[in-house]
């Protein structure tokens, strides 16, 4: 039908995720900045509540608009298409950012090399998180350094034993920041390093790297997601450089939805 009665359909809501995210946050943006959507609103869930709620859409053939981001699956197991954003609300390209706190260079220098050479590539990334759906993470992450020991060696040459010394990753609680937790807890512990990963908020993430209760995070996404949480902290944290690049935040809908290509294209 045409897209005021899809509008209808969906009775004005986008699904978001967690409301502690950045996605959550730019899709609060997006509903202030846009005239078109007054009127709407985003109803926050998780990233497994949405996932659900967009195969019940799907297998319905509903109109359906959720908070969409990749490194992702869903964009390889639906038929779906992010939705032009003329006024740049979710930004281009994203990036995800190593952060470690002050002084890790000098207290455990062998852990903060590989840190700092750490990168993945975004299709890695996006198979592993397909495997996980149904294969524990520890044991894909084990096979993956098993795949992958040309990479794994670049990240760990001339690195020295970590004798049992203890790195704590702060990670925030989204499956592409799983796969690289650990996959990096793997590789330091094969280093000889204890490492522990807490899960934890974006806004905790930053906080505890900032503030030495946490060593290192793999999980900051930059410019956009969390741009904000990271300018309120950045002058207590080391920023290692991407490890991960050709990330995307922004709304999706699923292909079947023909009239409605871009955010403007939804009717208050
Ligand atoms: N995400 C995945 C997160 C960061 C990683 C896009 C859902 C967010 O804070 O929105």
């Amino acid at each position: 039908g045409d897209s005021a009665s899809v509008s209808g359909q969906l009775e004005h809501t986008i699904t978001g995720i967690e409301p502690g995210s950045g996605a959550y946050q730019a899709t609060e943006d997006a509903l202030s900045q846009y005239n078109n959507l007054t009127g709407w609103q985003q109803e926050s869930s998780s990233a497994m509540a949405m996932l659900t709620s967009l195969e019940n859409a799907i297998s319905n053939e509903e109109p359906i608009v959720v908070s969409a981001w990749s490194p992702h699956f869903i964009f390889a197991k639906y038929d779906l298409k992010y939705l032009e954003d003329p006024k740049g609300v979710f930004g281009e390209e994203e990036y995800v950012t190593t952060i470690a706190r002050e002084g890790l260079k000098e207290d455990k220098p062998g852990a903060y090399t590989i840190l700092d050479r750490f990168e993945l590539d975004i299709s890695d990334v996006e198979s592993f998180m397909l495997t996980i759906q149904d294969q524990e993470i520890e044991a894909t992450a084990e096979n993956w350094v098993e795949d992958n020991q040309e990479t794994v060696n670049e990240w760990t040459k001339g690195i020295e034993d970590g004798g049992g010394t203890s790195v704590d990753l702060a990670m925030t609680p989204w499956d592409d920041q799983r796969v690289s937790a650990n996959i990096m807890k793997v590789v330091l512990d094969q280093k000889g390093y204890d490492t522990s990963i807490t899960p934890v908020d974006p806004a905790v993430m930053f906080e505890s790297v900032a503030n030495g209760e946490s060593d290192a995070s793999l999980a900051p996404w930059m410019p956009i997601t969390h741009g904000d949480l990271y300018a309120q902290y950045e002058d207590s944290f080391e920023d290692l450089g991407k490890n991960v690049t050709g990330a995307k935040i922004g709304l999706a809908v699923p292909e079947y939805m023909e009239d409605v290509n871009s955010i403007k294209d939804l009717k208050s």
